[in-house]
């Protein structure tokens, strides 16, 4: 059986006489396909330690000789493209489709936009004439800031990890990168590609195991500066509390119960489909996904029939064939949590317009023990029951009719969260007023998860502290220092 390992200044680590080890689940199959390292604090400490002692070499390393590598990196992941889709589907669940079309890729290019993007970077001076000692010439500089321990999660395995390793090496840190302990084995794939990249051992230093096990002793570790996380809003929380009080730089990307707002005279057949994908697109395990939709009454019947026709549509199945659109979700665990929602939905008063907890008809043989959920949606329920209020991240919506715009507004604030949200409408006006209105980070009109590097990312209320993304990746990952000089 496949073995994962740790990947620390450079190697795979051997794995030592007391090494704990954790089942690999294929979700499609439900099969145990491999065994992964639960690394204990030794195994961080190591991990740390190479990061701070690659450190002192990888800062001072010229720009152009970091984008060099971080290209490299970028070629070597888009050679191997199809073998680390189809890794990634058979761990994570995710058709092969979106892999191969949008995951990897996507890796692809974090690496590459920040090549360039530490190439271009300028950085401003000034004189300032006012001083008074006289004209004083004032420029700021760049830094890198030590260790950064990046943790991420399971829906987008390679996607989210490398959004943040290469950023962070970009700007001269090195990493210590901890992955879910659900989804390890693209990240572990990573570090073979590092060293063949050439990238100087120490600098992208991977650590595999469970939260409390691998993840705690890493946000505790004094020697790490800075800490990027992405996951639950529980979990974001617990690190806050243990990183603030050792003032450690923190960027936190959480949750989402994310509105689509549906108005009269949006487009019916653009906002049917976008919706659609907005709800299930990764089987609705992506913190953007559209889970609450408000569409305006006078074309509520028509828009649920509509969008209920068009998720029996939805192909539903195994993983690896590239016609699937939702594959199975992550974990048995998961599969619980989504079912257990959708008893709830029964008991706060839905109805379930399609879907449900039964096991999807028609599974290949070799899917019978996946861990699939078919798209659930629910119309019926209050704006306040748990089913509106709370994450689901799973393949489950709920559709509710609103009156006014300023009703629709009111509900979208009406969570904790405050992710993002996508508004259907014809009439512009309305669409950048609701925009302004809603408390999110990102707001699609017409159109939903058009991203772009450049674009800041983060959330706001319970979704998050923090933006990363083109230049507030560059702040989160570099101290700006202000260097002021008398002129003559
Ligand atoms: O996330 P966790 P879980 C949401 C989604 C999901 C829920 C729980 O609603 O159902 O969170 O998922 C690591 N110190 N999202 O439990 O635990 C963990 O090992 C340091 C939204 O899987 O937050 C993993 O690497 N690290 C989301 C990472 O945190 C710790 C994506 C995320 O796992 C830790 C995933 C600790 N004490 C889930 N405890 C999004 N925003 O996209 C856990 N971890």
């Amino acid at each position: 059986m496949k073995e994962i390992l740790n990947f620390i200044n450079g190697q795979y680590a051997e794995p030592h006489a007391n090494t704990r080890w954790l089942d690999v689940f294929c979700p499609g199959t439900g099969e145990v396909y491999a065994k992964c390292v639960d690394s204990s604090a030794d195994d961080v400490n190591a991990a740390v330690a190479a990061a701070k002692a690659a450190f002192r070499g990888w800062s001072k390393t010229p720009v152009e000789t970091r984008a060099a590598l971080l290209n490299k990196i970028a070629d070597i992941i888009e050679r191997r493209l199809e073998e680390f889709a189809q890794a990634e589907s058979h761990d994570q669940g995710k058709s092969i489709h979106v892999a191969r079309t949008v995951e990897i890729p996507r890796a692809v290019a974090n690496f590459r936009f920040y090549a360039g993007r530490i190439l271009h970077h300028e950085e401003k001076a000034m004189v300032l004439e006012t001083s008074p000692v006289g004209p004083a010439l004032s420029y700021t500089t760049r830094s890198p800031i030590g260790v950064a321990g990046l943790i991420s999660p399971w829906n987008m395995p390679l996607y989210l990890a490398t959004w943040k390793i290469a950023p962070a090496i970009a700007l001269g840190n090195t990493c210590v990168l901890k992955p879910s302990e659900i989804t390890p084995m693209t990240a572990f794939m990573l570090g073979e590609v590092c060293r063949e990249a050439g990238i100087p051992p120490g600098v992208v230093n991977i650590v595999q195991g469970r939260g409390p096990s691998a993840g705690q002793p890493l946000i505790e570790h004094k020697d790490v500066a800075l800490i990027s996380f992405t996951g639950g809003t529980i979990t974001g929380k617990n690190i806050a509390r243990t990183a603030a009080p050792m003032l450690k730089k923190l960027s936190l990307e959480l949750g989402g119960k994310n509105a689509t707002i549906v108005f009269k005279d949006a487009d019916m057949d653009e906002c049917i489909t976008g919706t659609v994908r907005a709800a299930f697109a990764n089987q609705g395990e992506v913190c953007l996904c559209g889970s609450r939709i408000l569409v305006e009454r006078a074309i509520y019947d028509e828009f649920v029939q509509k969008f209920v026709a068009a998720v029996n549509e939805l192909k539903i199945g195994d993983p690896s064939d590239p016609s699937t659109f939702c594959g199975a979700v992550v974990s048995k665990e998961h599969k619980e949590k989504i079912l257990s929602y959708i008893k709830l939905a029964e008991q706060e008063g839905g109805k379930i317009e399609c879907g449900g907890a039964e096991t999807p008809a028609g599974l290949p043989e070799k899917c019978k023990n996946g861990y699939f959920v078919r798209p659930t949606v629910v119309t019926g329920l209050r704006h306040h029951d748990r089913c509106n209020m709370e994450e689901v991240f799973g393949p489950f919506v709920t559709i509710a009719p609103f009156d006014t715009e300023a009703q629709a507004i009111d509900v979208t604030n009406s969570v904790e969260y405050g992710l993002s949200a996508s508004v259907w409408t014809t009439d512009i006006r309305r669409a950048q007023r609701v925009a302004h209105h809603i408390e999110v980070a990102y707001v699609w009109i017409n159109c939903w998860l058009v991203r772009d590097l450049r674009a800041p990312f983060g959330g706001m209320k319970a979704s998050g502290i923090g933006r990363e993304g083109g230049d507030y990746s560059v702040d989160f990952y570099s101290e700006v220092k202000t260097t002021c000089t008398k002129y003559y």
